[in-house]
């Protein structure tokens, strides 16, 4: 397949934080090793003049998803610690870039990028219709971020190159990935895009 970037395209980056990284406090196996492609993607949109839009868990301490307050996972991803950094290595651009915090109240968790969030006004003020998407984890917040979108009515490419899963119960990535698919998400690696 090639795809050439048009002006109706954007980038998403899902939640490439410390605390999802090796050694961070709810790590996604190797998930530090989408890094460098997603780096290339980045690197691409941007020269391309392309918006990157780069989401974020950030919860405050006492937050429901947190096992401590109810909810199933560590805690992680807690606003203004280093937990919730980006990734040393992933690569910001200085312009036309856009952060998306998520899961920002005590009370709600959000999974998708779309949730509770301003993303899809972004979006839609820039006459964006197809949306790239990678990240982690394929099974949580890629994968809700991606149904998000197409829900929202965007043309959703999955980067199949640039995502990572935890599969807490073996299999989840499998049925993400396959979920994703079967609402009208284009799994594309790297060279399917035209440069
Ligand atoms: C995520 C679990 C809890 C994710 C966020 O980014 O996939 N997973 N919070
Ligand atoms: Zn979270």
């Amino acid at each position: 397949m090639k795809i050439r970037i048009t002006p109706f395209d954007a980038l998403i980056v899902v939640d490439m934080q410390n605390d999802f990284m090796p050694n961070g406090a709810l790590p996604v196996p190797n998930g530090d090793k989408i890094v460098p492609i997603l780096n290339e993607y980045i690197k691409l949109f941007n020269k391309n003049g392309n918006p990157v839009y780069f989401t974020r868990d950030w919860h405050p301490k006492e937050h429901l998803s947190f096992k401590d307050y109810g909810g199933i996972w560590p805690t992680h991803c807690v606003m203004e610690t280093e937990g919730a950094k980006f990734y040393k290595d992933l690569f910001i651009p200085n312009d036309n870039k856009f952060i998306i915090s998520k899961g920002t109240s005590k009370d709600f968790d959000a999974y998708s990028g779309f949730q509770g969030t301003i993303l899809d006004d972004l979006l839609k003020e820039r006459g964006i219709k197809r949306v790239f998407i990678g990240g982690v984890a394929t099974d949580y917040c890629v994968k809700n971020t991606v149904l998000g979108a197409l829900n929202l009515g965007y043309q959703v490419f999955v980067l199949e190159d640039g995502i990572k899963g935890v599969d807490l119960n073996k299999g989840d990535v499998e049925r993400a990935i396959n979920e994703m698919m079967s609402k009208g998400a284009v799994f594309i690696n790297i060279g399917d895009i035209k440069d």
